[in-house]
């Protein structure tokens, strides 16, 4: 029997690991036949996240182009660090850069070994329902935004073709559209809007809530939800 084919979003692991693995089983994720898409930041400020690497790398190498993670502005952070040592250096500590140096190093192994796997990532992932970016669009077409924009912007004021984000945690999942803001209810199906900004990020790696999104084939999604915490 031909399954549906259906696409996972999740984005802003940050390391939690258990969490991201709980999320995805509560999605009844098949990595034989869905499509996933994580927005980005993998990596810093939590607890696992070496763990989260191998999963990540693993599932890419198994899934190929169904497997899509666009780069955030951590990975961006980490990869300059490396690059130009210095202020991006420093940038990179302050916003946890250390932690994941030290997860790399507690197993026994160090991050530049994988440059190339993060230097893969993408700055967006375009669909013909919507588009893909870590932070936000202004203009609807990705290549009119400064990467700035595209991996650390925080505007909400947004109509063009629907933008599926993440990066600034909100204490729920947001759909914005224009200078409206509306919550989306979890655990329902509806039908994906076609202009506007749904915002994931619920702040897992802060103590709420890691958030998914799936969306099936006749363009109807559903946003569910697993607890900081909560044990894979
Ligand atoms: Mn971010």
């Amino acid at each position: 029997m031909n399954k549906e084919k259906r696409t996972l979003i999740i984005t802003d692991i940050h390391g939690c690991y258990d969490e991201c693995r709980a999320l995805l089983e509560k999605m009844s994720f098949d990595e034989e036949t869905d499509t996933l898409i994580n927005l980005g930041d993998t990596i810093d400020r939590g607890p696992m996240i070496y763990e989260t690497f191998l999963y990540l790398r693993g599932l890419k190498e198994r899934m190929g182009e169904r497997c899509i993670l666009i780069r955030g502005n951590h990975e961006q952070m980490m990869l300059d660090a490396v690059e130009n040592g210095g202020r991006d250096k420093d940038l990179w500590y302050y916003n946890s850069g250390e932690k994941t140096v030290y997860a790399f190093l507690h197993h026994k192994h160090r991050i530049q070994e994988y440059l190339d796997w993060y230097l893969e990532m993408p700055y967006y992932h375009v669909t013909d329902s919507f588009n893909c970016v870590h932070a936000c669009l202004k203009d609807p077409d990705p290549l009119k935004n400064t990467i700035d924009t595209l991996i650390w912007g925080r505007d909400t004021d947004y109509s063009g073709k629907l933008v599926l984000t993440g990066h600034t945690p909100y204490k729920g999942p947001l759909y914005f559209l224009g200078e409206d803001v509306g919550m989306i209810r979890e655990n329902v199906w509806t039908v994906l809007p076609p202009t506007g900004m749904i915002a994931l990020d619920t702040g897992c790696v802060y103590g709420y809530r890691l958030t998914g999104m799936i969306i099936r084939e006749n363009n109807s999604f559903l946003v569910c939800s697993v607890a900081s915490g909560v044990k894979k």
